[in-house]
């Protein structure tokens, strides 16, 4: 998922002119303001950097970066967390690795505090997404990606942990194989083709 649009809109709305007498002034103004007014940064107790923006000005952060010092390069940013409905609770955490590369991403999509939707990466590309689309708090809905379209997917479509349907996808998305545990002991029993 890419969320830079859902940060930016919210950015943009929460530093708009308060004042109705300030001048107008361009987006970029806006977010260098921002970040002399609502922009802390401080260690963290294992070696990072944490820094905080709060974007509505309520004393509680919407985006926290934790960043690595490196000593020949500028700084890393390790984790990213964003409160998206501005209620306090971070909702989207994303991972990233030593070269900089997005690793994991992890989503609370209906913003009840536990994280419901997360996506794999490899060498920044999209590998694997997560999902549990009846937010019990088990993933239950699991799409494999090949050259950024889904190749499979594995769904336990009853609850109890284990995938009892599989279904192969084709270069459009078609669906092309299906297959189903009918008596629950987690093998494929019925295959379609
Ligand atoms: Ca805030
Ligand atoms: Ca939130
Ligand atoms: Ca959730
Ligand atoms: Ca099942």
């Amino acid at each position: 998922m890419n969320y830079a649009a859902l940060i930016l809109v919210p950015l943009l709305v929460a530093c708009g002119p308060k004042n109705t007498d300030e001048p107008v002034q361009s987006a970029a103004a806006k977010v260098d303001r921002i970040t002399a007014h609502q922009y802390t940064e401080r260690p963290t107790g294992d070696g990072l950097i944490r820094q905080e923006i709060d974007l509505d000005r309520d004393g509680k952060a919407e985006i926290v970066n934790f960043l690595r010092e490196r000593s020949a390069a500028s700084r890393l940013l390790v984790r990213k967390e964003v409160d998206l409905n501005y209620d306090g609770r971070i909702d989207v955490v994303t991972l990233f690795s030593d070269t900089g590369a997005i690793e994991r991403e992890e989503m609370d999509s209906d913003f009840d505090g536990t994280f419901d939707w997360v996506d794999h990466y490899r060498e920044g590309s999209r590998v694997m997404t997560e999902v549990d689309t009846d937010f019990d708090g088990k993933m239950n809905v699991f799409s494999y990606y090949e050259d950024g379209r889904v190749s499979r997917k594995e769904r336990d479509t009853n609850g109890d942990g284990m995938i009892d349907m599989w279904e192969k996808f084709d270069k459009d998305g078609q669906v092309v194989r299906t297959g189903l545990d009918t008596d629950g002991d987690g093998k494929m029993d019925e295959r379609d083709d």
